[in-house]
């Protein structure tokens, strides 16, 4: 695979923009050492700080700091680079770039550090993204579980169903080639036990992907129903601070209000909305049409109700609303007035219903709990989940259905040349994850996402 400037020596400010304690501007390609040579008059061994000057055209001082050189290959690109830890300023640090690309270097685009670590196979692409979700991470759990993709395990796990994989694919294969021997490979019940048990392990790292998928993206929460019934109050409660008004005038809430919490490790976007009802009122009429609109692409819905009233008609309106998302959970507030004790309870059709108090703080302890299991179908506990991403969850999803259309055409055609065809459609999925089969515009739009310097 040839990508363009990828000979280049490229560099950039690797620390964020603005004042700090130090800037580094990292510098990868062949032109390291005559870089180095040229900026601190000397190449320092590799692998070890030397404290030095650095010096500009005309052999001025720019900043002092330390110099670090790896070589290639054993760098985080795989090519010579060079660290420069000057101070962090804003102006000194781009000094510092701008005299590196006076001698030959070119700033290096969103991700090219990590694009090139990839191309020289110090890392695969999982690897790879994981290093940007580390970066994002948005909770310590999302962080564990980047960390665990980021030392390889995801990818090892993937790398290991695509040899069992393959080598399944060349058993079958072969008894393709041969099909006079006397031993009939594809009817023994060997091959359709091997295939089902491979597709089940296949099935047990979805489900732990779609888990992480969940870590990593957030969860969208939107809290609805009545006016009044304490869906500011909830959401003041979920996240630890005031930030929705509440007052007891009915259809005080017209704006959306959104607050990111993190439940249990599970980072959650809550959305508190309008009440819903009738209303004259053209802006509240508009704050009625968005909270229905949050609704619709709601990964869980709270529907909030008084709990001192039967469930009336523009409840059971919510209700079915809400059921298009695809979780939902009745929170039955103010029992503290009502007198019922707090809990979560499980109708007839596996709805749950929660009784709380927002107001005084009453059973949110265990509307948390429900909420973070139904959206992770179990504990979010970060040791058997994977950081995935959408792409990686897709691709399995894949690899899972031809795997199931091979085990159909095994079983009821016992058509090898169909079940090796599936078969090898699941490998390509499955090297899509790690990049060992990735077409370059994947390339392209996962590198773009990442931070310049990294
Ligand atoms: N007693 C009691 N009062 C509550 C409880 N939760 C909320 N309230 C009160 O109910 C009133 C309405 O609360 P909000 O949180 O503003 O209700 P809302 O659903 O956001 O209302 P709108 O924004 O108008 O749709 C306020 O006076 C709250 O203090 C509760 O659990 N118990
Ligand atoms: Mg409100």
């Amino acid at each position: 695979m040839s990508h363009p400037g990828a000979g280049d020596t490229i560099a950039a400010i690797a620390t964020p923009p603005g004042r700090g304690g130090i800037a580094i501007v990292r510098v990868s390609g062949p032109l390291v050492v005559e870089v180095a040579h040229r900026i601190l008059g000397r190449v320092p061994a590799p692998r070890s700080a030397v404290y030095v000057r650095f010096r500009d055209g005309s052999g001025g001082v720019i900043d002092d700091g330390l110099a670090l050189r790896f070589e290639a290959p054993g760098s985080f690109t795989g090519e010579d680079v060079l660290e420069l830890h000057g101070h962090g300023g804003v102006v000194v640090s781009r000094m510092m770039l701008e005299r590196v690309c006076e001698l030959g270097a070119r700033p290096a685009k969103a991700g090219e550090f990590t694009l090139r670590a990839f191309l020289n196979d110090r890392i695969d692409l999982a690897q790879a993204e994981a290093i940007a979700d580390l970066i994002d991470g948005a909770s310590a759990s999302a962080v564990r579980c980047a960390r665990r993709s980021l030392s390889g395990e995801f990818s090892r796990t993937i790398e290991g169903h695509r040899d069992a994989l393959i080598e399944l694919r060349s058993f079958i294969e072969a008894s393709i080639d041969f099909p006079d021997e006397e031993l009939d490979l594809l009817g023994m019940p060997e091959t359709a036990a091997h295939l089902a048990a491979l597709r089940d392990r296949v099935a047990a790292t979805l489900a732990d992907s779609q888990r992480g998928a969940v870590l990593r993206n957030g969860v969208k929460l939107v809290i609805a129903g009545a006016p009044n019934v304490g869906k500011s109050s909830l959401l003041n409660r979920l996240a630890r601070t005031d930030t929705a008004i509440v007052t007891d005038i009915p259809g005080t809430t017209r704006d959306p209000v959104r607050e990111r919490v993190v439940i249990a490790g599970v980072p959650f976007d809550v959305h508190d909305t309008a009440g819903f009802r009738e209303t004259s009122d053209p802006v509240e009429r508009i704050g009625v049409e968005r909270a229905a609109r949050a609704m619709d692409d709601a990964d869980l819905v709270l529907v909030v109700t008084d709990d001192r009233d039967a469930a009336g008609d523009s409840d059971r309106t919510l209700v079915q609303r809400a059921a298009a998302a695809p979780a939902r959970i009745v929170v039955r507030n103010k029992i503290d007035l009502s007198g019922r004790r707090p809990g979560v309870t499980v109708g007839e059709d596996r709805t749950l219903t929660a009784r709380v108090s927002a107001l005084k703080g009453i059973g949110l302890a265990e509307l948390e709990e429900a909420i973070v299991e139904r959206v992770t179908r179990g504990p979010a506990v970060c040791e058997d989940v994977f950081m995935a991403r959408r792409r990686h969850v897709d691709a399995l999803v894949r690899a899972l259905a031809a795997f199931d259309r091979a085990r159909s055409r095994l079983v009821a055609d016992n058509a090898g040349e169909l079940v090796a065809e599936e078969l090898r459609e699941a490998q390509d999925a499955l090297g899509e994850i790690t990049g060992a089969f990735a077409a370059d515009d994947l390339l392209a739009h996962i590198f773009s996402s990442f931070c310049i310097g990294k």
